[in-house]
């Protein structure tokens, strides 16, 4: 008797990329995808996908796990708990952070997440470096070396009373970053203005959390928007900006992107389907729907479906940052506290492919090709992971999600996996849902059982690659030849 030709075949789904919609068999031997055809031959095991939608697994490029949030609070999940949810929600690879506070060593910080990714993390992840701290050691000597290990992109915080970073040391980290070959990637919102709102909103009285989407007014975005951008423009440095929230943030980029720079962004699902209003709970109870930057308007919404239709914003993350409504997390100051004493975060690993899909495919916004650029395929390439995640190519990693688009669910706090006790979600009521994920050729997720071990999920060392490269063009002001002996120009 002959051997089975291939380890495993999803046999008959529709297979979908970017760019294309067939039906075809997918065909599996050890960790990769060996051949995408019809009629394939015989494997050891089949998957009957006929009726199913066979999807590349989902890259999350922005979650927070194990994470401490500025004011010393602890994200609910640990790295078992968030990739299992994760691995629900049908992604397959993550990119949390290795999160510098002010007086850690960065090697260690990276040494510490490394320590407890590899405990518990079920699907494949890389890390985005945080750095608050940019001392002389941690931009010369410690970037350098870490992005040479793997860790190719950099996050900075522009608010934050414990982790922003101001104009100067921001600076130092866009060319510590140019000189490494690593992506820049920010929290962008102008600190002083959220803090002067916050004082004068509280000095008021006004403590609810309704009032947390209130202090962060809408100018605080668009204007370190456009600060960042001016910088990063000085030292020639790829950014990306994070969860944008408001149509002026996505106008500005849109405009820095129509003159060549080379500026990325992206937006989150808090901000396609949540508004300000959902925080305008009785009590604490907003405090559920808490993240920085708020949600806003329906005609933000509109705005960033527009501004992903066009390319200005490239990919949806999660910003998955859970915690709890208790005292170990969202009530740590007590049942009633205002709002500046909130952890901003919500959960959103498991429900961001689950909530697109519905919007994007079942309803039919942007379509099915573009949802698996937005939330896999796009990811994959800005952090340089691709070809090996995000497609279904041959050589690719077997990380795959079969999807029922005809599965009806009405999302409940119960059916969560993740450890916040609660999705900001709850009762909407989606069409399209992942019964079977794959992570490099073994079934992770079968229907409603997971099947993966803690720590069976691997690092993805990655050089910055073609983002983050920067464009070759420095201004004249940075230019010794043409502006260091202070020139007319
Ligand atoms: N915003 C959040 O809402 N949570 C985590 C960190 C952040 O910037
Ligand atoms: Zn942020
Ligand atoms: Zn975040």
């Amino acid at each position: 008797m002959t051997e089975p030709t291939y380890d495993l075949i999803i046999r008959g789904g529709r297979v979908a990329t970017t760019t294309d919609v067939f039906e075809a068999d997918v065909a599996i031997s050890g960790e990769t995808i060996a051949a995408v055809g019809r009629g394939l031959a015989a494997a050891k095991r089949e998957i009957d996908a006929r009726g199913k939608l066979v999807l590349p697994g989902g890259v999350d490029s922005h979650a927070h796990i194990e994470q401490l949030s500025a004011a010393g609070i602890m994200n609910a999940d640990t790295f078992e708990s968030a990739t299992v949810s994760a691995a629900f929600g049908g992604t397959t690879t993550v990119i949390p952070f290795a999160a510098q506070h002010v007086g850690m060593k960065l090697p260690q910080v990276v040494e510490d997440y490394h320590a407890l990714a590899k405990k518990g993390a079920v699907i494949d992840y890389a890390f985005h470096m945080i750095i608050a701290d940019a001392t002389r050691e941690t931009v010369e000597e410690h970037i350098p070396a870490l992005v040479k290990q793997g860790h190719a992109s950099i996050k900075i915080f522009m608010t934050y009373d414990r982790l922003k970073v101001d104009d100067e040391p921001l600076l130092d980290i866009l060319l510590a970053a140019r000189q490494s070959g690593a992506m820049l990637c920010a929290h962008a919102e102008n600190h002083g203005i959220i803090a002067w709102m916050v004082k004068r909103l509280l000095a008021r009285g006004y403590t609810l959390p309704k009032y947390h989407a209130v202090s962060h007014a809408r100018v605080s975005e668009a204007e370190a928007f456009t600060r960042l951008i001016g910088m990063a423009a000085l030292i020639d440095q790829p950014i990306m900006i994070f969860h944008v929230s408001t149509a002026e943030g996505a106008k500005v980029i849109r405009d820095a992107r129509g003159q060549g720079l080379k500026v990325f962004a992206e937006t989150c699902p808090q901000y396609l389907f949540l508004t300000a209003g959902d925080l305008d709970k009785p009590g604490a109870d907003g405090a559920k729907w808490m993240c920085s930057p708020p949600p806003r308007t329906h005609s933000d919404q509109e705005a960033l479906w527009q501004a992903l239709a066009l390319g200005d914003l490239q990919t949806i993350s999660s910003d998955h940052a859970p915690y709890r409504f208790d005292e170990t997390g969202k009530l740590r100051a007590g049942p009633n506290p205002n709002f500046k004493q909130v952890a901003n975060g919500l959960p959103g690993l498991e429900m961001r492919l689950p909530l697109l899909f519905d919007a994007m495919v079942s309803k039919g916004r942007l379509g099915l090709e573009k949802f698996i650029e937005l939330t896999a395929t796009a990811p994959a390439k800005i952090y340089n992971l691709h070809p090996r995640k995000g497609s279904i190519a041959v050589g690719a990693d077997a990380d795959i999600a079969i999807w029922d688009p005809n599965r009806e669910v009405t999302i409940a706090d119960e059916m969560m996996h993740d450890l916040a006790g609660y999705t900001p979600f709850a009762g909407r009521k989606l069409k399209g849902w992942p019964v079977t994920v794959l992570s490099r050729g073994r079934v992770i997720i079968d229907g409603n059982k997971c099947l993966a071990d803690a720590g069976s999920g691997q690092f993805l060392a990655r050089s910055g690659g073609e983002a983050a490269k920067p464009t070759g063009r420095l201004v004249a002001d940075m230019d010794p030849e043409r502006n260091f002996g202070a020139k007319l120009l």
